[in-house]
């Protein structure tokens, strides 16, 4: 007998999304904005469901995912950033805050929040993971917190 398997589906999920993302970087976090509002539009969510909301950088959110999580408005949020690594140490300490504090976000919320952050060595590595050689990181986010959603709802049911 083979075991139930619980997953999500694809199917248009209910409510509103937000979407955090960053300015640091705003070139490429732009384009991971641009990915995810177009992979909800194609999985049946309008523009007119989703909210966006701007941050300065990488760092700052999980504070607003969290709040925006904690006011039962959303059935998801999409955070979107880029960090590309530096001379010193700082992008040690960005990318594992905004890592660890999205992670955080979810667990304290109890709603996904999707982590489409893109940490990376270079500039180059960032544009191809923001619409170019290596897909949209932003796209990828948004169908992560489609099925997650759906995922969510079905293990309630
Ligand atoms: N924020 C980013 O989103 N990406 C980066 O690459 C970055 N670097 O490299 O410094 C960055 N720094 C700003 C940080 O997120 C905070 O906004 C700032 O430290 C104020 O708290």
């Amino acid at each position: 007998m083979p075991p139930t398997v619980l997953e999500g589906h694809f199917a248009t999920p209910a409510g509103r999304i937000a979407l955090v993302a960053a300015r640091f970087n705003g070139f490429i976090v732009d384009q991971l904005i641009t990915g995810a509002v177009d992979a909800l539009h194609r999985h049946g969510v309008p523009a007119d469901r989703v909210d966006l909301v701007r941050v300065p950088g990488a760092f700052e959110i999980p504070l607003i995912a969290q709040q925006l999580g904690r006011n039962h408005k959303y059935s998801a949020i999409i955070c979107l950033g880029c960090v590309i690594r530096g001379d010193t140490d700082h992008y040690d300490h960005v990318a594992g805050a905004a890592t660890n504090g999205i992670a955080q976000a979810a667990l304290a919320t109890g709603i996904p929040v999707i982590f489409g952050v893109l940490t990376c060595d270079t500039l180059e590595q960032a544009i191809h993971r923001a619409g170019a050689k290596a897909g949209n990181k932003g796209f990828e986010a948004a169908v992560t917190a489609v099925e997650m959603i759906n995922l969510l709802s079905k293990i309630k049911e």
